[in-house]
């Protein structure tokens, strides 16, 4: 553990801090990170107080005035060097992830992965930041649209997804000409930390400084002053739906964007003509991955009639032999939870299954051991059960049968979560069925591949009460500039739109 530290330039404390440079001796109180695998510390990360936040703010406005003139190709130019810098520290910070966060080596491996991608992706957009150009009604009239860089943008992560949620925005971002202000979560300050260092490193380089900033602290201070300042036009965010709801209204309060990746609730439906070694496969990976943490994790089986009993059997036989333990073992499939309420979340909502008539087949038991570790559930539902609309942030999956695609599909879309959702089958009715109209009302629609484990080339995020925001790949990166409309006269008259005549 010490040499990724070190690699990465961590010490047993931590400025939190990130400016026009790190503040030495931030003013918020110690942040311990734990290491949710032994329950010992890793850390200290020293947060932000209310004078940091505000030299962090000041220094990510300053900073736009110029950034946002430097041609975006040469921006591009800059995030090129960040997605090398990336490259040259995967192992090393993507052991981090795992260590802070519990997600196993492989997938904090692919979390860095995410984040070069995403590098590489912003590399390209930079020389992409298209606007149309339309046919005036009028003679000698030119229109067109440009997009101009938005300005600040507050980017507030949550502890799943430590680093590559911040890549999502901040190599757009950075591509677009805006700067950042970022908060992490404060169960993941130590990866922050460690992205802000190889970040502020190529900037410096570049001769450059405030367009990558950060300031770790409490959701109550450093959050709320995010949320309600003037200076960001944008705030993304990630997190529960209940704290997306207070994002939403404080940011549109001041007409402020947001861009909102709240809860998901997502499902995989089986048809009978499935391969269903693909299915169990898919919806283990889906189920048990991270933990069951993340936005995207499957909860929930649609299961026909036809091969519920299979996929059941199927399901019940892996469950006992993934292996629960340490992520930084490569046999491990699943690790702890992050923290021990996460833990206590999930014994009450086992609890509730039970009262509510759900079948446990298999596990729901915190194991007793140290750190935050419990056995992946498997449940026999019914479409009655209430705790099957919540999003319960651990491994806990829901086996539902039904009779029809028409069936499958309400039942599927009868949740408030929108994000992600999936379909096996090899009928091309049935999937196509689930691609129209009246089929998924998710964000992202897959056949025969799980709801989780995206790509970034695609636009991320979902409906409903996930919130509505896209980010990644796609055109998501028009939430971060803004449209400017221009109509350009170079006729020697004034005629007047839709033909109106005003004469004097
Ligand atoms: C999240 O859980 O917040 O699609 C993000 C996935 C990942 C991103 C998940 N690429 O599962």
């Amino acid at each position: 553990m010490k040499d990724c530290l070190s690699e990465l330039g961590l010490r047993d404390v931590n400025s939190g801090v990130f400016a026009d440079g790190w503040v030495e001796h931030p003013s918020g109180g110690e942040l311990v990170s734990v290491n949710p695998t032994t329950g010992e510390p890793i850390a200290v990360v020293l947060q932000a107080g209310e004078t940091d936040y505000e030299h962090v703010a000041a220094a990510a406005t300053r900073a736009f005035e110029s950034w946002r003139l430097l041609p975006a190709p040469r921006r591009g130019e800059i995030v090129r060097q960040l997605g090398d810098e990336l490259r040259r520290h995967r192992a090393a910070l993507g052991r981090l992830v795992s260590i802070e966060m519990g997600k196993v080596l492989a997938e904090g491996e692919g979390e860095v992965q995410e984040m070069i991608d995403m590098g590489d992706f912003a590399v390209g957009l930079s020389r992409q930041l298209y606007g149309h150009s339309m046919n005036s009604e009028r003679p000698s009239h030119r229109m067109y649209e440009q997009w101009h860089p938005l300005g600040t943008v507050g980017v507030i992560t949550s502890f799943n997804f430590p680093v590559a949620v911040w890549a999502w925005n901040a190599m757009i971002a950075a591509a677009c000409g805006d700067t950042l202000v970022w908060k992490p979560s404060s169960t993941t300050p130590l990866t922050a930390v460690a992205v802000q260092k190889i970040a502020s490193r190529v900037m410096e380089r570049n001769g450059l400084t405030g367009v990558f900033t950060l300031a770790v602290g409490r959701g109550s201070m450093v959050g709320e002053r995010m949320l309600h300042d003037r200076r960001m036009p944008l705030i993304s965010f990630t997190g529960s739906t209940s704290q997306g709801r207070h994002v939403a209204t404080a940011t549109a309060e001041r007409f402020a964007r947001s861009i909102l990746e709240l809860g998901g609730n997502n499902a995989i439906i089986v048809m009978p003509d499935a391969d269903l070694e693909l299915a169990r496969r898919a919806v283990l990976f889906g189920a048990v991955g991270t933990a069951g943490q993340r936005c995207t994790s499957t909860r929930r089986v649609i299961m026909h009639r036809a091969v519920a009993v299979d996929l059941t059997e199927k399901l019940r036989r892996a469950y006992p032999s993934v292996r629960v333990g340490d992520p930084l073992d490569r046999a491990t499939l699943m690790g702890p939870l992050v923290d021990g309420d996460a833990v206590e979340t999930m014994m009450r909502a086992m609890e509730q299954i039970r009262a509510e008539g759900g079948e446990v087949l298999r596990g729901g038991n915190r194991l007793d051991r140290p750190g935050h570790f419990v056995e992946p559930a498997l449940i026999k539902a019914h479409a009655g059960m209430k705790i099957c609309r919540e999003e319960t942030f651990a491994p806990i999956l829901y086996l539902f049968t039904v009779d029809t695609i028409e069936e499958a599909i309400a039942l599927h879309n009868s949740v408030d979560q929108g994000l992600s959702s999936a379909i096996f089958t090899r009928n091309m009715q049935w999937a196509e069925t689930f691609l129209s109209a009246r089929g998924s009302d998710c964000g992202i629609a897959n056949v025969n591949i799980g709801t989780s484990g995206a790509e970034i080339g695609g636009a991320f995020g979902g409906e409903k009460e996930t919130g509505g925001g896209r980010e990644a790949g796609s055109d998501s990166w028009k939430a971060y500039m803004r449209r400017q409309t221009c109509t350009l006269n170079w006729s020697n008259d004034l005629p007047l739109a839709q033909g109106v005549q005003f004469e004097f």
